[in-house]
């Protein structure tokens, strides 16, 4: 079971019949999950640039695994909960925050909602039930799977569904949120996405199981491994694992086959260890392409509105990024403001001193909102 893959939609762009049959997602799903693939692809490239031309600090991306994460999203309901890592920016978008609160948050000013008090790339979105990003990786597994034996205790008819690298699995926080959660059968889904590397060490420095997908067994669920570069099969696959979760039938651990087409993060060159040919043979695979062939030869999309989707896309983050950069930085005394209800006196008073003592001295001056890595 844990070893085959799970395929729908071929390299050349042609689906099952049987999916074609059974399949609930109409032409309208399927124009929004291509449009939030496109905009999750025009916010990587330009994202970049803005980092490499000193105007966001840092940046950490998804590049090749758009279907992996908008795919397998797609499948919830919006009261359902997601837990990211970082490489799941699409996720948000399909939930509905703003490409400007996204910039905000990477330039770490008064738009970001935690007012420059995460790294760039850490979003968090509480009105899109998407718990923050925690740099300790695996951390999420546990918030996901907490939530989700919370919403069974409370009969919330809700699901919790957490993304991690295949690197996250050698965490023992893996352990402990897929046990917990087939001993206690939460509504929770795992999707590992595994691109294959954790910056420089390679899948098969983490384990030598014969895929992710097996760990299941030993827990006592489902383990499925799909190909994470198929968005109908992320989001057929996740569909089944979201309902029999609702269902009260417990976890379901996904393995989503991927590769990261771009480096680690804008700190890395993946190029210092990448075996040559690597990239190039993955790049053949990049599930845009693949999604794309399909929806012009079905007629849903045409070359002119593939078109248009991207110059929207462009365009979108164009603006959003001229507006976000007329935000300024938070203000001296959010760095007090967010943690107490009610400021306990002792606080409040630390908290004018300092800004009396910014009152003396000055504010800095320096406004380049530089990352200091
Ligand atoms: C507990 C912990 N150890 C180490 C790191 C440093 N670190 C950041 S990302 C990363 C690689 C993670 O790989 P994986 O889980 O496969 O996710 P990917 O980046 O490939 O999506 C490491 C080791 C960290 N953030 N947290």
């Amino acid at each position: 079971m844990s070893s085959e893959i799970i395929q729908v939609l071929k390299e050349d762009g042609t689906v099952s019949p049987l999916f074609k049959k059974e399949t609930d997602l109409t032409e309208q799903d399927l124009k929004k999950i291509y449009e939030t693939m496109i905009l999750t692809r025009v916010y990587e490239e330009r994202s970049l640039k803005l980092q490499r031309s000193g105007r966001i600090g840092f940046y950490i991306g998804c590049k090749g695994q758009e279907a992996s994460h908008i795919g397998s999203a797609y499948a919830l309901k919006m009261d359902d909960w997601v837990f990211p890592a970082y490489r799941e920016p699409g996720v948000l978008f399909l939930r509905g925050i703003a490409l400007k609160t996204m910039i905000c948050q990477m330039m770490g000013n008064a738009g970001d909602p935690t007012m420059g008090r995460q790294m760039p790339c850490h979003y968090s979105y509480k009105e899109g039930n998407n718990g923050s990003v925690s740099s300790p990786l695996a951390t999420q597994i546990p918030h996901a799977v907490g939530i989700a034996y919370a919403a069974k205790y409370m009969k919330h008819k809700i699901v919790s569904l957490t993304y991690f690298g295949e690197g996250s699995t050698s965490e023992g926080d893996f352990h402990t949120g897929l046990n917990f959660a087939a001993v206690f059968k939460s509504p929770v889904v795992f999707i590992c996405q595994n691109n294959q590397w954790a910056i420089s060490v390679p899948v098969a420095r983490q384990t030598v199981s014969e895929s992710i997908a097996i760990k299941a067994k030993a827990y006592g669920m489902p383990g499925i491994k799909v190909d994470g570069n198929d968005v109908l099969a992320m989001y057929q696959v996740t569909k089944d694992a979201v309902e029999r979760a609702r269902n009260g039938d417990g976890p379901t651990l996904i393995e989503s086959f991927t590769y990261r087409l771009g480096s680690h993060s804008s700190s890395d060159d993946a190029a210092r260890y990448r075996p040559e040919g690597e990239l190039e043979s993955w790049e053949q695979k990049d599930p845009i392409i693949r999604f794309e062939k399909y929806l012009l030869s079905e007629n849903i999309l045409t070359p002119e509105s593939i078109k248009k989707i991207k110059d929207d896309a462009e365009e979108e983050f164009t603006q959003a990024v001229k507006e976000a950069e007329k935000v300024g930085l938070p203000p001296l005394e959010t760095l007090f403001t967010g943690v107490y209800k009610d400021m306990p006196e002792s606080l409040r008073e630390q908290m004018e001193d300092l800004i009396n003592e910014q009152k003396r001295l000055g504010a800095s001056e320096d406004n380049s909102m530089a990352f200091p890595l």
